[in-house]
């Protein structure tokens, strides 16, 4: 194997001739496990931990290594486990509001080129949810795409009716539908792998994110388990972990999220609602709220059926939680600092510090 087939492209090499000691080594991080970690290169995976002097350096969990990093390491044990001492910058990333209350990032894998938000028809299907996806997958600059899964559990004017509801919406990325049972769309999916590139399934517990890498693969290795009728997962995937197909490309399997928390991303809610950013270009006043202004350009095309109100109202919701959320996290940052907690982040409060 060589680091090119795991993603290595020139700008990290750039990085790492830059920020790796001449005694470290460059590989990837291919399993996250609460403070344990999986490193990879061209020689095989091995056990690896953070340095106590890297742990110390990080201001948040957006700092901890997570699956997809390329990381600067130092081997030991005559090559048979490695120290983790710096984190080459990401050239992209998927990151969630922390479940809960606390507001903290939660990195869920980086360097990615295309995330798979996964949404079963049978139960799961739920077009706000696909586009709370859509803004934190725009917001690490990754491509995404969409992937139906369980169409053999419904008819084909169902599946149609389900893509018609996302186009009205607005939504215009490629959608592929596919059944792992039969195996149609399948084809559609190992058609667009490409060597070296990453990709990241997202989405509920059950959906059958875990058993799409088993049949890209095409042996069971990784563990999934029968859902209730209902459709309601079990959790069945309960570490980030980085595959390499044996045909080149690699995917990111990751546990099913309940919560996918917006916090502080502007950029991506944007890029997702360009559609009523330009429409505000020409309401009458520039700090339309496009309530009850007159001449809201925005109203008028929810009234004139051009644009979902539904869609509206998810821009307005996502906008105010990824407000607030900034504001209560900047907040307790300001906090933090005046008691001078600085030094003592939460991560080393929870106890993932170095051992
Ligand atoms: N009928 C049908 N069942 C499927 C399909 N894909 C997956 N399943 C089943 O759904 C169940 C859950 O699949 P998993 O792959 O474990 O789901 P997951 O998304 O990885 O779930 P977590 O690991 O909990 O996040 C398993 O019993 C699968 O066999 C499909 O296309 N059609
Ligand atoms: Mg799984
Ligand atoms: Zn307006």
């Amino acid at each position: 194997m060589e680091l090119i087939e795991l993603g290595l492209e020139r700008c990290f090499k750039e990085q790492a001739s830059k920020l790796c000691k001449p005694e470290q080594r460059i590989a990837r991080v291919t399993v996250v496990d609460r403070g344990w970690y999986i490193v990879k290169n061209e020689a095989g995976e091995v056990p690896a931990r953070a340095t106590g002097k890297f742990l110390h350096s990080t201001e948040s969990t957006s700092d901890m290594p997570c699956v997809g990093d390329w990381v600067c390491v130092h081997y030991q044990d005559s090559d048979k486990s490695a120290r983790i001492h710096t984190i080459l910058p990401r050239k992209s990333f998927l990151r969630r509001k922390s479940a809960g209350k606390n507001i903290e990032f939660q990195m869920i894998a980086a360097n990615i080129d295309i995330a798979f938000i996964v949404q079963s028809c049978h139960y799961d299907f739920n077009v706000p949810r696909l586009e709370r996806y859509l803004v934190m997958v725009n917001e690490g600059h990754v491509e995404p795409l969409l992937i139906l899964t369980k169409t053999d559990l419904v008819s084909a004017a169902k599946l149609a009716q389900l893509i018609l509801k996302i186009s009205r919406m607005g939504i215009s990325t490629r959608i592929i539908a596919l059944s792992n049972v039969t195996g149609a769309g399948l084809e559609q999916v190992r058609e667009l792998v490409e060597f070296g590139k990453t990709y990241c399934l997202l989405g509920s517990s059950g959906v059958g994110k875990t058993t799409l890498i088993n049949k890209l693969t095409g042996h069971d290795k990784l563990k999934t388990r029968r859902v209730s009728d209902s459709g309601e997962g079990r959790h069945t995937t309960v570490r980030r972990q980085l595959i390499v197909l044996e045909q080149g490309g690699m995917f990111i399997d990751t546990p099913g999220m309940r919560e996918i928390g917006i916090f502080a991303a502007s950029e991506g809610i944007e890029e997702n609602f360009d559609d009523i950013q330009e429409l505000s270009l020409s309401c009458r006043f520039s700090n339309c709220s496009h309530t009850n202004e007159p001449g809201c350009a925005v109203s008028k095309a929810i009234k004139g059926g051009k644009l979902s109100q539904e869609h509206f109202d998810n821009y307005v919701k996502l906008k105010k939680e990824s407000e607030s959320n900034k504001l209560s996290y900047i907040d307790k940052q300001r906090k933090d600092k005046t008691l001078g907690k600085k030094g003592q982040s939460g991560m080393k409060r929870k106890g993932i510090g170095k051992k």
